[in-house]
Order: structure tokens, then C-alpha cells, then sequence
């Protein structure tokens, strides 16, 4: 029996579009921070035929199934398994858990064989499970290399400054059901400007880890906001259009943004749902609480920090 517990992570340039569904090739490289208060714990054991258990009770297993079959196919049979997975997010939350849901499982279902690999290899692994979940391997910051095979498409951990960058998730009520990431990047990959969006990302990418290099928070969260609000913008002009967005969220952009000219450091980030992600520094936590308080009394704010890379017990 072997427990892996993996960090969700949030992409500060973003994984939205596939160049290859099967494998999960992405059509951009990308760039997360992993978080340290949202994880997932997931215990394998053998057994006769497959089980998945989510939060101690039995769960819908459809793309686990899948992904071990996937698993299968690269390592070999090894017969059934029982997969035990718990969610650690805080209640309020609200964030998805894929990434690191399928970091978790990768990693506990080749400890359990009996395979010590390497992150680059289970990070590639974890990918044909989630794509998103080829970052959850590591502490800190890491990138996934688009690639442009199955072995050349993996995520590694970055060495940079990570001591000052905090995370505040605020956590806004989806009126309507959402529309899946994998279902969502399609659809982007339909707008007239997904192009420019894919070159635009390559160069923001550079920048972005220049800037973290220098400890630049302010030239970081800016080339963030950036990419993650043309991203939505892919969204709203696709083919068939649609927004992750409520109300809310774009409230809360404003908000962000109106602060940021009062000189307070916070830049928003926002992934497949209405929940705003507001990137700032440590010292400035307390301050950017207070004003969401005070401006969105009914939102609940979790504030998060750098996390750690995956773990077995
Ligand atoms: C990201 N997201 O880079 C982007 C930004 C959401 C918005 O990766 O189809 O669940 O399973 O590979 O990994 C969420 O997409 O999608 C995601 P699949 P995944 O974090």
C-alpha cells in the first residue's frame, strides 16, 4: 500500500489549447506556482478489480478507470487496484483538483509497483491523466514544456525565488454549470486570434520567468493578468462563444485593478470557472484581505502561499 500526496497548482501562463487530445500534447508551454494548502491524498492498494473512493465514499471513476488503462498500456498489467483519494481544500475554496488528483495518483500507483521514477517521467505520465496535473510534481514554480511528443512533453521545477509571491483564492458563486477545461480549450481553439495567443504566450513566458528571476512581483503579476484575461478573451470569441465569467468576477477584476493604481500589488489570474486568483506579495495579504472584506463581504478569501513537491507515505 503507498499514499502520495500532490499540490494542486495554479498556471501564471496558461495550458489552453491541445495540439494532440490522445496524449495530451498542449499547444503552449506553461508556467504554475504550486499551493501549499490544496492537496490531494491518494492510497493505493491491490485488489481484484479496480475501486475509487473520493472523500470516503464511492465516486463516480470514469477517468480514473481510463487513466490506469492508460497506465496499463505504458507499464504493463498490473492487475487491479484500489484508489482512496481525499481532497484537502478549504471548504471555501471552490477550486478544481485535477492536477493535483492525477500528480497523486501517478505517483502512488508507481511507488506501489515498485518503480522509483523520475519527476520528468511521472510528470509525463500524469499528463495523459490531466494535462495540468504534469506540474503538480513539484515545490514552488514549475513548467511544463509543450514538447512536441509524448516523451518530449513534461513538466520540471523552476529554481526561482519563491520566498515573497502569495495567492489570495477568492471564491465566487457559478450562477451556471461550467464548461470542463477539456471541452473549454476546444472551443478556444476556435477564436479567430488563437494563433497570436499561442506566439503572444511563448514570449510571456520568457518575460514572466525574467521577472521572477529579479523578484519583479509587479512585471510578473502584470504579464499574468495579461495572459490569463486573453485567454478569456479566446473564450468569449470562439465559434461557439461562452465565458467563464459572472458578474462577480468582473467586479472583482475592477476591483483588482482600481487598487493596483492606488499602488497596492495584486494582479488577477482566472482559470476554467468564476473564481478570481489574486497574485500579490506577503505584505500586502493583510491589506488586500481588508479591502475584500470590506467590498465583497459575502465572498469567502483563502490565502495561499508556495507549496511543496509530492510526497509518499
Ligand atoms: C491551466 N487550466 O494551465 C489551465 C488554465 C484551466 C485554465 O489546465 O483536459 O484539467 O484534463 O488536460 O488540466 C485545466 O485543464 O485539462 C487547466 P485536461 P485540465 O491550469
Amino acid at each position: 500500500m503507498v499514499t502520495a500526496t500532490a499540490h494542486t497548482n495554479i498556471a501564471l501562463i496558461k495550458y489552453w489549447g491541445k495540439a494532440d487530445a490522445t496524449l495530451n500534447l498542449p499547444t503552449t508551454s506553461s508556467l504554475s506556482l504550486t499551493l501549499d494548502d490544496f492537496y490531494t491524498t491518494t492510497t493505493v492498494t491491490r485488489a481484484d478489480k479496480d475501486t475509487f473512493t473520493l472523500n470516503g465514499a464511492p465516486a463516480d471513476g470514469t477517468r480514473v478507470f481510463k487513466f490506469l488503462e492508460t497506465l496499463r498500456g505504458e507499464l504493463g498489467d498490473f492487475g487491479g487496484l484500489t484508489i482512496d483519494s481525499v481532497n484537502h481544500v478549504p471548504t471555501s475554496a471552490g477550486l478544481a483538483s485535477s492536477a493535483s488528483a492525477f500528480a497523486a495518483l501517478t505517483g502512488a500507483v508507481t511507488r506501489e509497483l515498485g518503480l522509483d521514477l523520475d519527476t520528468a517521467t511521472l510528470s509525463r505520465l500524469a499528463r495523459r491523466g490531466s494535462g495540468s496535473a504534469s506540474r503538480s510534481f513539484f515545490a514552488d514554480f514549475a513548467l511544463w514544456h509543450a514538447g512536441h511528443d509524448d516523451a518530449s512533453s513534461f513538466a520540471e521545477s523552476l529554481a526561482l525565488p519563491a520566498d515573497d509571491i502569495a495567492m489570495l483564492v477568492v471564491q465566487v458563486s457559478a450562477a451556471q454549470k461550467s464548461i470542463g477545461s477539456t471541452l473549454g480549450m476546444q472551443r478556444a481553439q476556435t477564436a479567430p486570434t488563437y494563433a497570436d495567443w499561442v506566439a503572444k504566450s511563448a514570449a510571456q513566458l520568457n518575460d514572466i520567468q525574467r521577472a521572477l528571476a529579479d523578484a519583479d512581483l509587479a512585471k510578473a503579476g502584470e504579464i499574468a493578468e495579461a495572459n490569463a484575461l486573453a485567454m478569456h478573451r479566446l473564450n468569449e470569441t470562439a465559434r461557439e462563444p461562452f465565458t467563464y465569467f459572472t458578474d462577480e468576477t468582473r467586479a472583482l477584476i475592477a476591483f483588482v485593478q482600481q487598487l493596483r493604481q492606488q499602488g497596492v500589488l495584486a494582479f488577477v489570474t482566472i482559470d476554467a470557472g468564476p473564481n478570481v486568483k489574486i497574485i500579490t506579495n506577503r505584505t500586502t495579504v493583510p491589506t488586500l484581505q481588508t479591502a475584500l472584506k470590506q467590498a465583497f463581504p459575502a465572498l469567502p478569501v483563502t490565502a495561499a502561499y508556495p507549496g511543496g513537491g509530492i510526497t509518499y507515505a
